[in-house]
């Protein structure tokens, strides 16, 4: 069966094409700098926001048309697979991502759910084989059922913690049947709501055990990718515990878990922080903990993950920057954990979202790369710090010096000399390589 009759496979057609249902700067094939942009941006389709969600809000039920609107329980769940598939095929994205949830309907026991899961797995891997679309990530969703109320990995009550292991013990099988390329972990409730109630220290020792347990089960069935760390600040809960990626970063290494975990930094969530999404990025790329991206934007005037298509051509520059200095993104990719806005309803609405996306990207790409070749910002910095790469900055850096002796450095200075950060130059260089490329 087709779910998207008006849609056939998009394909670049270039800046000039007047074509909605097309690409216009991102060309899979186009070479850049060894690898294709394909192979670079590495595009997700995240199943929830695109075949799950109906676009219902705290003030309203749900808007969105969909061609399998008419199925019900596995029958629904398989329509969805069928539509997904189909999606993905005409979008041509080499990635996809799931919540168990997702994808089949929870039984009225965990036995059930299990059989649920098993039978939708069983019909992505067919779907798999002749599909070039593989799984980039699926996780478990420990936020919707009212079990969670009080946390999953950090709830109050050890069932909860069973029963939250199990799920991740059955997504941990999944991915290792799908052959995901990462596992993700994103806490939604794993905080806390009031410290009235909270035994902090128990429930960030228990979220490590949780995750020791996950390394442990993973080790035993040959499962070998990278465990991900997904931080939000707050959101479904008042205060999460992977609030952002240095406050993640601190538990992984106070807990030993750095050597099996990375993150995955969401762009919106960043936000949420009072970070940019650069920063983030930055933050994980010093440490070397930058592992896969949740590719999205939020609202200025919004204080909520809003979960917008990208389409902020400087914050997919800077974006890039980050991740081509990282040498890429390994087996992680650029997930569109994004939605359609609710007045975005048909069916057609998901192509053009994911076009918007995959374009501001590839122009994001095309951007970073050049302002990189050029050394444009790398000459700037260089220079900054040139400071540190003689006399007493470098005696600084190799660590040769001590406080005595620096006293004694700046008793004799007459003079310190400081030079402008040209922070306006820099932004105007910026937007002259975007507008550059743009209309190249
Ligand atoms: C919610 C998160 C979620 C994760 C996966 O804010 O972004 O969608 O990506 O559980
Ligand atoms: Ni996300
Ligand atoms: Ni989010």
């Amino acid at each position: 069966m087709t779910f998207f009759e008006n849609v056939n496979r998009i394909n670049y057609e270039g800046p000039s094409s007047k074509n909605p249902l097309s690409f216009k700067y991102y060309n899979p094939e186009e070479v850049i700098n060894g690898q294709t942009m394909e192979e670079i941006l590495r595009f997700s389709v995240a199943y929830w926001h695109t075949f799950t969600a109906d676009g219902s809000d705290p003030f309203g039920v749900g808007t969105m048309v969909r061609p399998w609107d008419g199925y019900k329980g596995m029958d629904l769940a398989k329509a969805r697979v069928e539509a997904a598939f189909e999606l993905f095929n005409k979008l041509n994205v080499p990635f996809f991502c799931f919540h168990d949830a997702d994808i089949a309907p929870e039984g009225s026991t965990l036995k059930e759910t299990y059989n649920n899961i098993d039978t939708i797995v069983g019909m992505i891997k067919d779907y798999m084989k002749t599909s070039k679309t593989k799984l980039l990530w699926n996780t478990a969703n420990m936020f919707t059922n009212p079990r969670y109320v009080h946390g999953a990995a950090t709830s109050c009550n050890a069932d909860v913690f069973a029963h939250s292991a199990a799920k991740v013990k059955k997504g941990l099988e999944v991915a290792k049947e799908l052959g995901a390329e990462n596992y993700v972990f994103w806490g939604g409730r794993e905080g806390y709501e009031t410290l009235l109630n909270t035994d902090m220290k128990l429930e960030q020792d228990n979220l490590a055990r949780f995750f020791h347990m996950a390394v442990d089960y993973a080790n035993e069935i040959g499962l070998n990718v990278p465990f991900l760390i997904e931080p939000k600040p707050k959101e479904p809960t008042k205060h999460q515990y992977d609030f952002d990626v240095a406050t993640g970063l601190a538990f992984l290494q106070k807990y030993d878990l750095t050597k099996y975990f990375k993150f995955n930094i969401e762009a919106n969530h960043a936000t949420l922080a009072g970070h940019t999404f650069e920063h983030e990025l930055r933050v994980a790329r010093i440490n070397g903990m930058l592992g896969s991206v949740d590719a999205n934007q939020g609202d200025v005037l919004l204080g909520w993950d809003t979960d917008e298509f990208p389409t902020d051509l400087y914050s997919t520059t800077l974006a890039m920057y980050e991740i081509l200095k990282n040498g890429g993104l390994g087996k992680g990719g650029l997930n569109f954990d994004a939605k359609v806005r609710r007045g975005s309803f048909e069916p057609e609405d998901l192509f053009h979202a994911h076009i918007a996306g995959m374009d501001s990207f590839a122009i994001g790409l095309k951007v970073a790369n050049k302002l990189i070749e050029d050394k444009v910002l790398d000459d700037f910095i260089t220079e900054r710090y040139s400071s540190y790469t003689q006399g007493i900055g470098l005696d600084i850096v190799e660590g040769k010096t001590n406080f005595k002796e620096l006293e004694a450095y700046a008793l004799g200075l007459t003079e310190i000399k400081n030079y402008s950060g040209r922070q306006e130059r820099l932004k105007a260089l910026v937007n002259q390589y975007l507008l550059e490329t743009i209309s190249k």
